[in-house]
């Protein structure tokens, strides 16, 4: 622990001085009667929420807007503003601008890192919720153009008619919104396939810091004209500007899906099995994902999903989801069928079983208990998330490691830290980190940071691999970037964004060049 305080110590001192030719952090102003008289020019009275002025609605009815979805993060915005057009976000924000207000632009409100509630700068919360219309589809090309404001899901449901899917998957598809996805550059679990939105999503709306409206909705899939701006909207947490369309190239909806879930006997099987599958099923593994005997049993344990029945989950040490997509069924289903009894008939079988859905139910039933572990982490406790890009053999000992940790601090016990689990891609090699709290506490968090971060440290791995910083990881972007990149990174915010207005204290570390965590940075300053 000393060591990894002078450390930081070191670190921040020498970025104190590679980032003293950035003025500190701007002033913003607080939202005053004034301003909501402002605001009420440029959209219709139903589009305000605010607790000040004439129309001011109770504290309560912004809780929704001012709480993360962990209840980890908590904002005390006074004013939600919710525009229905490009043009209405771009009054809000000119105005918001020549005031130095600052703005957080607020999706579906699903990020895992309080990138989407406000900090405590008197920032107004502007949600894209209003703007949830299709533009165009293009059911040659497969390109999409939507309103920021449209759920994944909707997405999903529209295309389905068209036989396209949405390149994007994941458990929050319901509350999420496509342009909270791009701003986060969102993976999921289909990112194995389709890569991510830095490729598949053609081109944006974006409205800038100062208003102007920055129009790239291109439906192109080859332009080399200069620098592709888009490209850093995508990822970049609403600090650059608001996302309000996306044009993003849709797939075909592949004729046949199957999926399997495989117990194996020891994470030792994981990489050959792995090797297995890329091999055996070739272009139609659409995703391989990994399940930690705790997060396996988080899972069913909170009717997530089921897949095997206990005696089939009895002493397996580890879980994989296999799905494949392609155009066959009876092909696809016995290339699935004859890899799961390659691997059974083995002497040394790398699983203990599998099941094979046999049909829709049970293939949601299978995605199910994948995609709730999220869900059953939450209704379990309080989660501190580690989202990382490590080398897939260290998935394990990533976990453990922490675990052990928290058990030589003493923390693991049921009043404190009840469970550390493990899931994730493996395609992608990320692994989330759930060390699960029965609440938040600053002891917890200072046994797991900069602990966490170290440990991804000494991988080369990121300390983000697919929810972004937001407030939670802004301090520690140093251990995943070099100082010629932070400062980069900070010359094109200043660049865009001057007046700071934009999503503050997110993503960037605070200019003095500290790399200790602030109090709103821990997430457990303002907890109830
Ligand atoms: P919000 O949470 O509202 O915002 C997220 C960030 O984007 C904030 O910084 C916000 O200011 C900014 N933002 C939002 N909209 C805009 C806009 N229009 N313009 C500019 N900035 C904007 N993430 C993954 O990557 N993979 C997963 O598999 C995954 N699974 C999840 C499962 C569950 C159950 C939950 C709760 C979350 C999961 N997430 C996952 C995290 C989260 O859902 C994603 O980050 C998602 O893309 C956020 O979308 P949103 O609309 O909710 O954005
Ligand atoms: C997932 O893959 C999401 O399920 C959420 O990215 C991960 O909750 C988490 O830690
Ligand atoms: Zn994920």
């Amino acid at each position: 622990m000393l060591a990894s305080r002078q450390f930081a110590r070191r670190l921040a001192t020498r970025n104190r001085r590679w980032a003293s030719s950035h003025a500190a952090t701007p002033a913003l102003n607080q939202v005053t009667e004034e301003d909501l008289a402002q605001f009420s020019k440029i959209l219709s009275p139903q589009s305000i929420l605010s607790t000040l002025g004439s129309n001011s609605v109770a504290s309560s009815e912004l809780e929704p807007f001012n709480n993360d979805w962990m209840g980890k993060y908590h904002g005390d915005s006074t004013t939600v503003l919710r525009p229905h057009t490009t043009k209405e976000v771009s009054e809000i924000v000119r105005y918001c601008n020549e005031r130095r207000i600052g703005i957080v632009p607020q999706g579906g409100n699903t990020g895992l890192v309080g990138g989407s509630v406000p900090t405590g700068r008197g920032e107004v919360v502007v949600s894209l919720r209003s703007m949830n219309n299709v533009r165009h589809f293009d059911p040659v090309s497969g390109t999409l153009v939507a309103d920021a404001g449209c759920v994944l899901q909707s997405l999903t449901d529209y295309l389905a008619p068209h036989n396209y899917i949405m390149p994007v998957e994941f458990g929050a598809k319901g509350s999420c919104m496509i342009g909270g996805n791009c701003s986060t550059n969102a993976g999921g679990v289909r990112l194995l396939r389709y890569g991510s939105l830095h490729g598949t999503v053609l081109g944006l709306e974006v409205v800038l810091p100062d208003g102007t409206i920055l129009d790239q909705l291109n439906t192109l899939r080859k332009d080399n004209t200069g620098y592709d701006l888009k490209q850093l909207f995508i990822g970049a947490e609403g600090t650059l500007g608001i996302i309000t369309g996306v044009s993003i190239l849709t797939p075909p909806a592949p004729q046949a899906s199957s999926n399997a879930v495989l117990a194996l006997p020891s994470f030792d099987s994981l990489l050959p099995l792995f090797q297995r599958a890329k091999r055996e099923l070739s272009e139609i593994l659409s995703a391989f994902e990994y399940i930690d005997r705790g997060a396996y049993e988080l899972s069913v344990r909170h009717g997530q999903g089921r897949g095997l029945s206990p005696e089939e989950s009895e002493g397996a040490e580890c879980f994989v989801l296999i799905e494949t997509s392609g155009g066959r069924r009876e092909h696809d289903e016995e290339k699935l069928s004859n890899l799961l009894e390659g691997l059974l008939s083995e002497d040394k079988p790398l699983i203990n079983t599998g099941v094979l859905s046999q049909d829709a139910t049970q293939f949601a039933s299978i995605w199910g208990l994948r995609e709730g572990i999220t869900e059953a982490v939450s209704k379990e406790g309080k989660a501190y998330k580690y989202d990382i890009s490590i080398p897939l053999s260290a998935f394990k000992e990533v976990v453990d490691a922490t675990r052990e940790r928290l058990r030589e601090k003493g923390l693991l016990r049921p009043d404190a830290v009840k469970e550390v689990v493990g899931y994730g891609h493996i395609g992608d090699g990320n692994l989330h980190l759930n060390v699960v709290a029965a609440k938040y506490t600053p002891e917890i968090e200072a046994a797991l940071e900069p602990f966490v971060y170290e440990l991804v440290g000494k991988y080369k791995g990121s300390i983000s691999a697919e929810h972004g910083l937001g407030v939670m990881k802004a301090h520690a972007l140093h251990y995943s970037k070099n100082e010629v990149s932070i400062e980069w990174m900070r010359r094109i915010k200043s660049l865009f964004d001057p007046n700071g207005i934009m999503n503050p204290g997110k993503v960037l570390p605070p200019p003095d060049g500290t790399h200790e965590p602030s109090p709103e940075n821990t997430g457990t300053a303002r907890i109830a």
